[in-house]
């Protein structure tokens, strides 16, 4: 069996009111990404400083924690082969002017404060952390597709 992992993504707000969720949904799951998970949530507080529990003390943080609260926001785990990094690849570098086009970041954003998604890192123990903080084990479907064969290539 081909080894899945899974990784969270999160829409950012501008993402949201700009109408841009289902592009970018679309673009991971036209990968061949399978999703597991997804709600729509305000995001309290205390949640939104816990995920970026890691940049507490930086000049950005609290603009940032206002601005993962500032509307409701679309969680999803997406579960693939690499899916860690295969979704950071096609979510593009932080800053969308330094990511490569035909990233999400870099097509549809200009400014690293809106950069329209979140998406857990390649450290070691990110994307399971993330994974729980977000999303209870009965909020998960572990299911398979019918094409499942022709996106994961069995050993
Ligand atoms: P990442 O989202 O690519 O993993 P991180 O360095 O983990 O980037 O930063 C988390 C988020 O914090 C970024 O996606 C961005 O929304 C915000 N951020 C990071 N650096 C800055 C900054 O210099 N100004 C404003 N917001 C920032
Ligand atoms: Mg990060």
């Amino acid at each position: 069996m081909v080894e899945l992992q899974r990784t969270l993504v999160l829409v950012k707000p501008d993402a949201m009111q700009r109408g841009l969720a289902g592009e970018i949904i679309s673009r991971l799951e036209r990968r061949g990404l399978r999703i597991v998970g997804m709600k729509l949530i305000a995001v309290p507080r205390a949640l939104a400083e816990e995920h970026y529990a890691e940049h507490k003390g930086k000049g950005f943080y609290s603009g940032l924690v206002e601005y993962i609260c500032s509307s409701p926001i679309l969680a999803a785990v997406f579960e693939g082969p690499s899916a860690v990094k295969a979704v950071r690849q096609t979510v593009g570098k932080t800053n969308p002017v330094e990511a490569m086009p035909g990233t999400i970041r870099a097509d549809l954003g200009l400014m690293t404060g809106r950069n329209l998604i979140h998406a857990s890192d390649e450290e070691p123990g990110s994307a399971p952390r993330e994974v729980a903080l977000w999303f209870k084990p009965e909020e998960l479907a572990g299911w398979s597709r019918e094409l499942d064969r022709w996106y994961f290539e069995e050993d």
